[in-house]
């Protein structure tokens, strides 16, 4: 399982004004934090940040003053992502493109240019998937592209998008499903991922609901996740459900990775 850090991300409060202030402390601090954690990467979102393109590579070079750091260049913006992965020292996510046209035409290039990983969101025209159908038919569209440019199923990352349980209490179970799915599409298959936290936004006992859907996507199949990594039951949680699921050899210190 790959986890990615979610923290360094303008929609947090202290985060965006450390960007704003161009604070590198403070960055630094809690990308340190997530990978003493247990993040494999961190995910590198500028939110709503006035220069983007700027703060993005700011970001990118704070960061990586920390020694083989990995990343995951967020952004809905072909421009601001090209910049920040230009700069990535070892081989980055792309997040995200989507089974958009316009998307697929402007972002794919910049993935197979620079050969990152590539997060696809199951997004079309149409918007987010209404059923776990539509979530495959999307994830069909873009593997289509995705073997026209020469990425391979293993370096493609399909979310299926994950929606808070409070206003669409109906969609966990449907990523669950599609999730499965996915990886039928395809020998190799293609990988999965999620943002975990977006299905507990606004909701109470947060937690509990990340660490419980967290289980849950792991059995359907789930390869990646984007996390809150400083949640050490989370941490906890994933262990457990590797056990259970004998993807580990159990051993009675099996939480002391
Ligand atoms: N898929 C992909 N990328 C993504 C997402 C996804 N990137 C962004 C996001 N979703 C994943 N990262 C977060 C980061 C924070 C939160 C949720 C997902 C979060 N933030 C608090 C909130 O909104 O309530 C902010 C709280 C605060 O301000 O302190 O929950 O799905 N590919």
């Amino acid at each position: 399982m790959i986890f990615i850090g979610e923290k360094i991300n303008g929609m947090f409060s202290t985060i965006r004004k450390a960007i704003e202030e161009r604070n590198s402390e403070i960055i630094i601090k809690e990308a340190e934090k997530q990978l003493e954690a247990g993040a494999d990467y961190l995910d590198v979102n500028v939110g709503t940040a006035k220069d983007k393109i700027e703060a993005m590579k700011w970001l990118v070079n704070t960061i990586q003053q920390i020694p083989n750091v990995k990343l995951c260049i967020d952004s809905p913006n072909a421009e601001v992502l090209e910049e920040g992965i230009k700069l990535c020292k070892n081989r980055p996510f792309l997040n995200s493109v989507s089974a958009e046209q316009s998307k697929i035409e402007r972002i794919m290039p910049i993935a197979q240019k620079y050969n990152t990983k590539l997060i696809a969101l199951a997004i079309s025209e149409n918007g987010v998937p209404a059923d776990s159908d539509e979530i495959i038919a999307n994830s069909a569209i873009i593997m289509e592209a995705t073997a026209e440019y020469g990425i391979k199923n293993e370096d493609l990352y399909i979310d299926p998008v994950v929606l808070p349980v409070n206003v669409s209490q109906d969609n966990p179970r449907k990523v669950l499903t599609a999730i499965s799915a996915i990886k039928e599409l395809d020998i190799p298959a293609p990988r999965t991922i999620v943002g975990l936290s977006n299905i507990s936004q606004k909701c109470s006992d947060r937690k509990i609901i990340n660490r419980t859907f967290l289980a849950m996507a792991k059995y359907a199949g789930l390869d990646a996740a984007i996390v809150d990594a400083c949640d050490e039951e989370l941490m906890k949680t994933n262990l457990t459900s590797e056990i259970l699921l004998n993807q580990t050899i159990y051993c009675d210190s099996f939480l002391k990775k």
